[in-house]
């Protein structure tokens, strides 16, 4: 019997003078048998773009971030021997550890694959450990505030300490007894060991709820007293009162020597915006139904209202569709051999997954419950390889050359020039559309690459009709094109754009028939087409773009990658986990953002709310998503829900420690 051991060691090699910047990888075979003619094949975040020079191997296949090298043809890899490969001069660096290949394996010479033991991705000149699980804000001894609730409320008048009770009787009818069922599942299904909700036999303490039809629909109101009780009008006032309460219970009972459970006075609130979001990206990496439970649940004790869901992206398409079951049999998977080869860390073996209707029903269901309506995102034109890698037919088949995304996808838009690309989306999206009752549609409409459609007949004859000959000739002229930075601004007034812009219109018209809102980033807006009466966008590049948008005319929900994408590390360095193309922010900075500053009034008047967007392309490893979302994700939701002026990052650092994570990953 031969032992077949490979490991993978990558290193990440800064520019010096006079020497371009390298990725360099190192295969050893740890095995006793020797291998030629092989394959090595890589994934992670990274990617070789087609600017980089390789030495010592070829790069003989490639899609956005799957890689794969070739050794010289007479390279006889024996047991104890290594081969590297090296990669120079891409045209954007590594950052971070996590942007490295994290998976790998060998593609044998008799085509079988082998698996390969991949190492972190380490840079020269930096050993520091790297930085995984939520950093942990420890509660101080001595806190500012004397409980403990985030998002912090707009009134907080309360005095005294009465000894902790073992837990809390909540009782109360109609909306009330709707919102106490809730709260008993949720911190049960959050903090199962802690008996939070108890009858009073078991020393749980009585809260009387009490509908008072004055207060705002999220709003509600604690009497702490002889008695406690909790006002509101709706299950969701209700329920937003039992999780404040619920925070400082906990808060006391843990800390008892820094926080209390008041004696007597009062807790007064309502939120700031009417949008409170977050998204969670489940095509790069695949959630399973009870991680999205979880995080659902997660989001209700931090009070958001909007859980916009990331069904598709090139990478894959995570939703169930009666009419199209290629679209869950094909592009739900990432494998060695499959239509998607291995992307972002999943191995060789088919990765991924979807959800059912009933799953989706479920997740819809259990978010109502906690006030959260769920906003499904179909994300098209662009990032749409896996939607097309199940329906060919929403391609030009006459469609030559090659224009990439960003993300290094080749002619990953589907075509708007044809009629089969409405039928086929109207299918899927009434599907949709009876899956969430939100009636909130969100489309994409990001990153479409300036190159696109420009070498399809069906588009360019298209654009003749809309711009003319000359318009339709530059746009041919564009094909080849690479797109290497997010969000270019390059494609306003483009040919691509114009094509957009007449899909966007088109695809609004219909939803709104559906009785829906429409959602997009804000790349939505090009061309100006769309019906600024029935949408939303959220502007993701810079705040400066979403007032400008503002002032446009859109409700815009603010989200800018410096700030609120949790995807972005938390600082520079190499041993900090996570993505850089929008710069850092530590939980500090994410706090300190203010979406409204330096907006006119005419602006303000459409900031509907703020949103965290969690992209998964670095969260491979579940303590990496551990350390990018938490406790940034509580530090917007503050600032979704309390005023400017009531904010205060020391008294949010005191309490953050006590807001859970998904994984129970925490760091120092
Ligand atoms: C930009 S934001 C994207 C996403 C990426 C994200 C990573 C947006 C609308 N497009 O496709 O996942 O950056 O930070």
């Amino acid at each position: 019997m031969t032992a077949i051991a490979f490991r993978l060691a990558t290193r990440w090699i800064p520019a010096r003078d006079g020497e371009a910047l390298a990725y360099e990888l190192t295969l050893a075979n740890a095995g006793d048998a020797a291998v030629t003619g092989f394959r090595l094949c890589v994934s992670g975040p990274a990617r070789i773009d087609p600017a980089a020079t390789m030495e010592g191997g070829t790069l003989v296949e490639r899609l956005s971030n799957h890689s794969e090298f070739a050794p010289p043809a007479d390279l006889v890899l024996g047991p104890g021997e290594s081969w590297t490969v090296t990669a120079r001069g891409l045209s954007y660096p590594l950052r971070h550890w996590s942007d490295g290949a994290n998976a790998a394996y060998l593609v044998l010479a008799d085509g079988s694959v082998a698996p390969i033991a991949v190492a972190p991705t380490e840079a020269v000149g930096q050993n520091s450990p790297l930085r995984k699980g939520t950093q942990l804000y420890p509660v101080p001894r001595r806190a500012p505030v004397p409980v403990s609730v985030i998002p912090w409320p707009e009134k907080v008048a309360v005095e005294g300490r009465r000894a902790v009770p073992a837990g809390l009787d909540p009782e109360g009818e109609g909306p009330a007894a709707a919102a106490i069922a809730a709260f008993a599942d949720l911190t049960g299904a959050l903090f199962p060991a802690e008996g939070l909700v108890r009858p009073a036999a078991e020393g749980g303490l009585a809260v009387r709820l009490a509908e008072d039809s004055r207060l705002g629909p999220e709003s509600y109101r604690i009497g702490f007293g002889d008695g406690l009780s909790i006002n509101a009008s709706t299950t969701t006032g209700f329920l937003y009162g039992l999780i404040t309460l619920g925070q400082i219970w906990r808060g006391a009972r843990q800390y008892p020597e820094t926080l209390s459970f008041p004696q007597t006075g009062e807790i007064a609130d309502a939120p700031r915006f009417g949008f409170r979001g977050s998204h969670l990206d489940v095509a790069r990496q695949f959630y399973s139904s009870a991680e999205v439970a979880q995080f659902i649940r997660l989001m209700a004790w931090n009070k958001f209202n909007r859980f916009h869901m990331h069904l598709s992206d090139d990478e894959a398409w995570r939703v169930e569709i009666d009419a199209y079951p290629a679209l869950t049999a094909v592009a739900a998977w990432r494998g060695h051999g499959l239509k998607l080869p291995p992307l972002l860390g999943s191995g060789p073996e088919p990765t991924g997954g979807y959800y059912t209707k009933a799953a989706v029903r479920e997740m819809v269901a259990l978010a109502g419950r906690y006030g959260i309506d769920v906003i499904p995102e179909i994300d098209v034109p662009g990032h749409c390889y896996a939607l097309q890698q199940a329906i060919p037919e929403l391609r030009d088949p006459k469609e030559t050359g090659e224009y990439s995304s960003v993300q290094g996808f080749p002619n990953n838009c589907i075509n708007p020039a044809r009629e089969e690309t409405y039928t086929i989306l109207e299918t899927i999206f009434d599907e949709l559309i009876e899956l969430f009752p939100s009636k909130v549609f969100h489309i994409g409409a990001d990153e479409v690459p300036i190159g696109a459609w420009s070498g399809s007949p069906e588009a360019l004859a298209k654009l003749t009709e809309l711009g003319g000959d000359a318009v339709a000739a530059a746009h041919a002229r564009r094909l080849n094109v690479v797109t290497n930075t997010h969000g270019a601004d390059e494609i306003e007034g483009s040919g691509a754009a114009m094509l957009q812009a007449v899909f966007l219109a088109r695809v609004q018209k219909f939803l709104a028939s559906r009785g829906c809102i429409t959602g997009g980033w804000e790349e939505a807006a090009h061309g100006n087409v769309i019906d600024k009466s029935k949408v939303y966008l959220v502007g993701w590049r810079t705040v400066e773009v979403c007032a400008a948008l503002a002032g446009e005319g859109y409700d815009m929900v603010v989200s800018p990658g410096q700030a609120y994408y949790l995807d972005m590390s938390q600082g520079t360095e190499w041993s900090e986990p996570g993505a850089g193309w929008a710069g850092w922010s530590n939980v500090e900075k994410t706090y300190a953002f203010e979406a409204s500053a330096g907006w006119s009034e005419v602006q303000a008047a459409h900031l509907v709310g703020v949103q965290a967007c969690v992209w998964s392309e670095p969260m491979t490893d579940r303590s990496v998503f551990d350390r990018l979302v938490f406790p940034r994700l509580s530090a917007i939701a503050e600032a979704g829900w309390t005023a400017p002026g009531r904010k205060s990052f020391e008294r949010f650092a005191a309490l953050c420690g006590l807001m859970p994570n998904l994984y129970g990953h925490w760091s120092e």
